[in-house]
C-alpha cells in the first residue's frame, strides 16, 4: 500500500520529520512517500497561507495520481485543500485534524486542542464545526509558538506545549489532548510522558485511518460533491491545472 503524506508547507526538514513519524506507525507493507509542494509558504499560520497551500496540495495529489497512490494524507492541522483534493482522486484523502478528532472521540468524551499560534485557533474552530466535533472539544489552546520554532532546537517550544497541555489537564475537564500541528508529530511520546493523559497526534492517526480505509476497499465517493472536477481550462500560472473532466 502506497500512502502519500503531503506536508502542505514547503519546509523540507518538517516533511522529513512528518515522514519519519508516519513510518514509525505504518504497517510493514505500507510505503510512506513524504512530499511537500515546490511552491508555497514555508509555514502555514493564517488564512492566506492556507489558501495558497491548498493549490500546492492539489499539485501533490495530481503528481500522486501519476505515480499510483492508494491514499493521501494532508499533514497540516488546518487540513488545507482537503475537499478539493478529494475531488481529484478516488483514493481516500485524510486530513490530520479530522483524523485526530475522530480518534480522540473514540477514547475520550471531551478533548482539548493545543496548537501553535493563537491566531490559528479559529481555523481549528472552523474545522470542528465543519466536521461536527464542536461539542466534543472543550477548548482550543495555543502554546504561542511560530510553527518553525518546532524545527532545529524544539526544546523551548516543547516546554511551552507541555505547559499548555498541563493547563488543559488541570482546568479543561477533558480526557484527551489533540496536538494542533503536523510539526509536533515527533514530540508525542515526550509530551505523553510529561502530561499523563492520552495525546492524539494527527499524522499517526491519519496513517492508521488511511490503512483501514484502503484495506476495507473504501474509496472517496465520486457520487455527489466529491466527483472529479468538471472539464475546465485554467489560465496563466494555473494553466497546468486545466483538465478535460474525469
Ligand atoms: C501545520 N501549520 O500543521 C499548521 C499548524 C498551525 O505549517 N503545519 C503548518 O499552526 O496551524
Amino acid at each position: 500500500m502506497r500512502i502519500r503524506v503531503i506536508n502542505p508547507n514547503t519546509t523540507a526538514a518538517m516533511t522529513e520529520k512528518i515522514g519519519e513519524a508516519a513510518r514509525k506507525v505504518a504497517h510493514p507493507d505500507t510505503v510512506i512517500i513524504a512530499t511537500n509542494p515546490r511552491n508555497g509558504p514555508v509555514s502555514i499560520e493564517c488564512h492566506f497561507d492556507e489558501a495558497v497551500s491548498a493549490v500546492g496540495v492539489a499539485d501533490e495529489v495530481r503528481a500522486g495520481e501519476q505515480e499510483g497512490t492508494d491514499a493521501y494524507i494532508v499533514a497540516c492541522f488546518g487540513d488545507p485543500g482537503l475537499f478539493a483534493a478529494r475531488e481529484l482522486t478516488r483514493a481516500p484523502v485524510i486530513g490530520i485534524a479530522e483524523a485526530a478528532f475522530h480518534l480522540a472521540t473514540l477514547i475520550s468524551t471531551r478533548f482539548s486542542i493545543v496548537t501553535t499560534l493563537r491566531r490559528t485557533g479559529i481555523i481549528a474552530e472552523h474545522l470542528l464545526q465543519t466536521y461536527g466535533f464542536s461539542h466534543h472539544c472543550r477548548r482550543i489552546r495555543a502554546a504561542d509558538i511560530p510553527v518553525l520554532d518546532l524545527e532545529d532546537d524544539a526544546a523551548p517550544a516543547l516546554s511551552k506545549i507541555i505547559e499548555e497541555c498541563l493547563q488543559a489537564k488541570e482546568h479543561d475537564d477533558i480526557g484527551a489532548i489533540v496536538l494542533g500541528c503536523g510539526g509536533m508529530a515527533d514530540l508525542t511520546a515526550e509530551i505523553q510522558r510529561n502530561v499523563g493523559v492520552p495525546i492524539v497526534e494527527g499524522v499517526t492517526a491519519a496513517v492508521k485511518l488511511a490503512e483501514s480505509l484502503v484495506s476495507l476497499g473504501l474509496e472517496t465517493s465520486k457520487h455527489g460533491d466529491l466527483a472529479f472536477p468538471p472539464a475546465k481550462q485554467f489560465i496563466g500560472q494555473y494553466a497546468h491545472l486545466s483538465n478535460n473532466g474525469a
